[in-house]
């Protein structure tokens, strides 16, 4: 892993020193603001310094398709191989946010020494596991291993997936080294599930029109999420938003989006089919973003939820360069066994965003980890709340990382 600081003026602008460095693949582990100090405050702006990252498979990828910009990082690489980086706190920052899970852990432990101390007394030896090692080099050892069993089972308190848990703690565990305690492992965990989750891709608005579809079974607050969306647009950024509307299957669905609609000013239409779809499309020539709400529908139905996909296909498939993207709605509070089938059953959506709904109706979120290394597919938003617009957020990966690690946020 590759992890490095880029400071600038704002934190875009830092943002984008970093994929120019690092490549598109980077993602931002930290934000911090830089105040000026002392008398430079009356002169100077602060200033913003990320720090970011990027799996050196990624890295190495880039440097593949784009040699030349690459070859001040690629000294990163071999730093990075020589140091064994992965375990080493990579700033300050990310190891005073993880100070609560790295006291937590350690009192953790101290509960599991006095245990294990209570039962050796009682005749019952632990051989696989003495901390109590004359040689410093294997205690130690013996602790990170500890660290990283609790580490372990946070991660599965968490429902993450047993087999990605694994994944995440054995990378960790091949690169330890002798002076890796519990900051520095808590800090490559925290590391890797952050690049693991990726950057959030939410929907941006250039010079054209765009159009976004929402699938997804039912109740999962598509039409909701839809609304509160809409609002940042119209109201925040002046966009001209319209809805368009292929849920004629509930008495309630369309009455529920004019609702909305009629609140936010925005115009709706009601299509049946591919041709009417197009025509609202055509209507809607002028306006900067189109969101279509579709019915929902069990993904054990297949030919209702193709119906859904044919629809979105259908716009996709024009020559007339319609810009579209689809987003896959889940609600977190759904199984991971039944979550799992319906990634399969829209899988010919082709790509895809995934939008988690109704984060403040449960205690794990495990699953969002889990069906973003399923799918491969990008996280975009979180909502958490029926309140429209304010209950909506781009997904804050670094928050996750921190509640799936056990920390309080
Ligand atoms: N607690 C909570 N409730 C939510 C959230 N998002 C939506 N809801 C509620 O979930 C219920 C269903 O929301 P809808 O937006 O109608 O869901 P939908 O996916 O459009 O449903 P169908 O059109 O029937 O498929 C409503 O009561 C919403 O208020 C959320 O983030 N948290
Ligand atoms: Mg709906």
């Amino acid at each position: 892993m590759i992890v490095k600081k880029f400071e600038a003026q704002t934190e875009t602008e830092a943002v984008m020193k970093a994929k120019a460095e690092l490549g598109a693949q980077a993602v931002v582990l930290n934000v911090k603001t830089i105040k000026q100090r002392g008398i430079m405050r009356l002169f100077k702006k602060d200033r913003v310094e990320i720090t970011a990252a990027l799996e050196e498979k990624d890295f190495v990828q880039e440097i593949n398709e784009k040699k030349p910009v690459m070859n001040a990082a690629k000294q990163h690489i071999d730093v990075a191989a020589d140091e064994n980086i992965d375990v080493k706190p990579s700033s300050e920052e990310i190891e005073r946010k993880l100070d609560n899970l790295s006291e937590m852990l350690k009192s953790q432990m101290k509960e599991k020494g006095r245990d294990k101390k209570e039962e050796n007394s009682a005749g019952e030896e632990d051989k696989n596991f003495n901390d109590e090692s004359d040689d410093p080099r294997q205690a130690a050892m013996n602790n990170n291993i500890k660290t990283l069993r609790l580490v372990y089972n946070k991660l599965i308190d968490n429902e993450v997936d047993e087999r990605y848990a694994n994944a995440i703690v054995n990378e960790i565990e091949s690169s330890l080294k002798k002076e890796s305690n519990i900051d520095s492992i808590l800090a490559g965990v925290y590391q890797k599930i952050i690049l693991k989750l990726g950057e959030a891709d939410i929907i941006t608005l250039k010079e054209h029109q765009k159009v976004v579809f929402f699938v997804g079974t039912t109740g999962v607050g598509k039409t909701t999420t839809i609304a509160k969306i809409a609002s940042k647009f119209k109201l925040n950024e002046h966009k001209k938003v319209a809805f368009i509307t292929s849920d004629t299957y509930r008495i309630a669905a369309v009455e529920q989006l004019n609702t909305y609609a009629n609140i936010l000013d925005v115009p709706v239409r009601v299509v049946y089919t591919e041709e009417e779809l197009k025509n609202a499309l055509d209507e809607f020539k002028d306006y900067d973003l189109i969101l279509v709400d579709t019915a929902g529908r069990s993904h054990k139905n297949t030919e209702q939820k193709d119906a859904v996909i044919d629809l979105y296909k259908s716009i996709k498939s024009e020559e007339n360069h319609i810009d579209s993207e689809v987003f896959l709605v889940l609600s977190v509070t759904t199984k991971y066994r039944d979550l799992i089938s319906i990634a399969k059953a829209y899988e010919n959506l082709g790509e895809y965003k995934l939008l988690f709904t109704k984060l403040d109706e449960t205690c794990t979120l495990g699953n969002i980890l889990n069906i973003k290394l399923l799918t491969g597919a990008r996280l975009s938003y979180t909502t958490a709340g029926q309140n429209v617009p304010d209950d909506i957020e781009t997904i804050n990966v670094q928050k996750l990382a921190k509640q799936l690690l056990g920390g309080n946020v």
